[in-house]
């Protein structure tokens, strides 16, 4: 087995005006959010505190399987209570199985607006069965975060959201490549 770490994250979740003057809802000041990049097994340990007024909010860790941790999945009044505003919270889970994957708010609008992110679970060398078929130099990888995004903000927002359409793409969050 290769060895446990715990890697910590703080995620300060607000509103936050982006170089457009639209309003997002950031994580740390960024959309996307910061990415979790960890190795297969570590524990992965997120205190998320919500600065967003008048809202709840929730994190979904989108495949993770969360064996033995259901609590941890992000689903508010099923698996934990929401996050009030100026509440944080602390989840912590397994990696359990590597790949390429993403986190997000249980909440569509919140989705909209910016709270998402990636979730990379490395898997180690000796674990790959196809190691010698690529070359395991991976510090020039790049992540994409494809996104669509909307013309106004969707959370708090009351109107009939079915009738929002997304304007342009949203790629690592630049709006101007995809227009
Ligand atoms: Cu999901």
């Amino acid at each position: 087995m290769s060895s446990r770490e715990k890697c910590e994250y703080k995620f300060r979740i607000q509103p936050t005006v982006n170089d457009d003057g639209k309003t997002v809802i950031s994580i740390n000041d960024m959309v996307p959010g910061p990415s979790i990049n960890v190795c297969m097994n570590d524990i992965i340990v997120v205190e998320v505190e919500n600065r967003i007024p008048d809202q709840d909010i929730a994190l979904h860790w989108h495949g993770v399987e969360q064996k033995g941790t259901p609590f941890m999945d992000g689903v508010p009044m099923v698996t934990q209570c929401p996050i009030g505003f100026g509440s944080k919270y602390k989840y912590a889970f397994r990696a359990s199985k590597p790949g390429t994957f993403f986190y997000h708010a249980d909440s569509v609008q919140h989705q909209s607006d910016g709270i998402f992110g990636a979730l990379i679970v490395n898997q180690p060398a000796p674990f790959e069965p196809h190691v010698d078929l690529y070359h395991y130099d991976r510090s020039e990888e790049h992540t994409l975060i494809i996104a669509a995004d909307f013309p106004e903000t969707l959370t708090g927002n009351l109107e009939d959201l079915s009738e929002i359409k997304p304007v342009a793409l949203n790629i690592n969050g630049d709006t101007d490549i995809a227009k």
